[in-house]
């Protein structure tokens, strides 16, 4: 035993290395009647995302309370390391985020047809992910469908 307990240590070693590191949390505050909004998680959760779901009465005072622009407004708003996340945003700019400390919040504007969460089959809107900095000003992070 004394020989092989070395030997699982670095297998499991191996193992912890090689696998995902323990899922991000992202706090998602919708209206209950929002099935958008429900996709959009399922989106989150099928891209390892760990989400606490929270059901609002009133969603305009979260994002007043979350420092959501309302020119950036859409349905849902998510809060990921206390920074939010509005509307239908792909995982791309979400790490983007969560990499980047001059950014507040990144938002999909509006409810454009063909983001993630949005996709009923309609044609897709062109859209972008807008970066909301700490100055207050609009960051174009990236342009939809990509070209
Ligand atoms: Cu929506």
């Amino acid at each position: 035993m004394r020989f092989i307990k070395p030997k699982l240590a670095i297998i499991a070693a191996l193992f912890m290395a090689g696998s995902a590191h323990a899922a991000d949390v992202i706090d998602v505050h919708r209206d209950a009647n929002c099935g958008c909004c429900k996709d959009w998680v399922k989106y989150l959760q099928d891209n390892g995302y760990e989400v606490r779901d929270h059901v609002e009465s009133n969603m305009s005072a979260v994002k007043q309370r979350l420092g959501v622009a309302p020119r950036l407004g859409s349905c849902h708003t998510g809060v990921i390391d206390g920074k939010f996340v509005e509307g239908h945003v792909p995982v791309a700019q979400i790490r983007e985020l969560q990499q980047r400390d001059d950014l507040l919040g990144v938002a999909a504007p509006g409810m454009p047809a063909g983001s993630p969460g949005m996709d009923y089959g309609q044609p897709a809107q062109a859209y972008q992910v807008i970066g909301l900095t700490a100055k207050g000003t609009d960051l174009v992070l990236a342009n939809y469908p990509a070209e």
